[in-house]
């Protein structure tokens, strides 16, 4: 049985998910090759044999299937360890683990804030909007339009944040260190999903992160540049 990496697809195709990002990243840092399925908020049956409603979804060579972007990582390493390394040992794997819950419990709710938004106005398929307003909603209690402050301050507080990014990146290249490591896909995951929804700019051309982010994009010969659909560049949007 072939790979299959289930993933959110958003208008014109494009592949938007910070969390599939993640998985698409570490995919080529193992060196394994996967078909990839769109799933749109409204097609939830495709992923329905995982017992559960969020993408990534990947089911593996053999059919094993495993959801949530961190536990698939950690299969993939566990499982093809002749492969490059994702964490670069335990201790790798334990600062990763902590990374990972940071940028999803600290930065993730600072960006929605920012492009919220933009997600819903352009980002994802038409179709999907009522869905998506109803349930961020739900999840934020007030309007997207009063939830969503792309606002100066906002803008600064959220490059803030990333202050231990920028003290890293000062020692090295990669948050890996000489090379990329999946800290490095965590966070690239959520600078994509930025340029894919949102016009906003949120590194300045001086900031070490923008350097960082460009050397990111250029990985994998280049594989992260692309918008992840599946003819190429984005076609018209629907
Ligand atoms: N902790 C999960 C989060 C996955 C997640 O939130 N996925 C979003 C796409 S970005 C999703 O499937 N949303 C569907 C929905 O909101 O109905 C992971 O790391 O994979």
């Amino acid at each position: 049985m072939a790979r299959v990496l289930y993933e959110l697809q958003g208008r014109a195709d494009r592949r938007l998910s910070p969390y599939c990002w993640r998985t698409r990243m570490a995919l080529r840092h193992k060196e394994l090759e996967a078909e990839f399925i769109p799933v749109q908020f409204g097609q939830k049956d495709r992923i329905a044999f995982s017992g559960q409603e969020l993408v990534p979804v990947l089911q593996d060579e053999g059919g094993r299937v495993i959801h949530d972007s961190w536990a698939i990582a950690d299969h993939l390493e566990s499982t093809y360890p002749e492969r490059p390394s994702l964490f670069g040992g335990e201790a790798g794997r334990a600062g990763a683990r902590f990374f990972n819950g940071w940028v999803d419990r600290a930065l993730h709710p600072a960006m929605i804030r920012l492009i919220l938004r933009d997600i819903h106005d352009g980002a994802i398929a038409e179709v999907d909007r009522p869905y998506f307003r109803a349930s961020r909603e739900a999840r934020f209690g007030m309007a997207l339009e009063d939830y969503c402050d792309p606002s100066a301050g906002r803008i600064k507080a959220f490059r803030g944040l990333l202050e231990p990014v920028r003290l890293a990146l000062e020692e090295a290249p990669y948050l890996g260190g000489a090379a990329p490591l999946y800290a490095d896909h965590i966070l690239f995951g959520t600078c994509k999903f930025v340029e894919l929804c949102s016009p906003l700019v949120i590194f300045a051309e001086d900031d070490p992160i923008y350097e960082w982010y460009g050397r990111m994009l250029a990985l994998f010969d280049g594989y992260g540049a692309s918008d992840g659909a599946a003819g190429g560049p984005a076609g018209e949007p629907e």
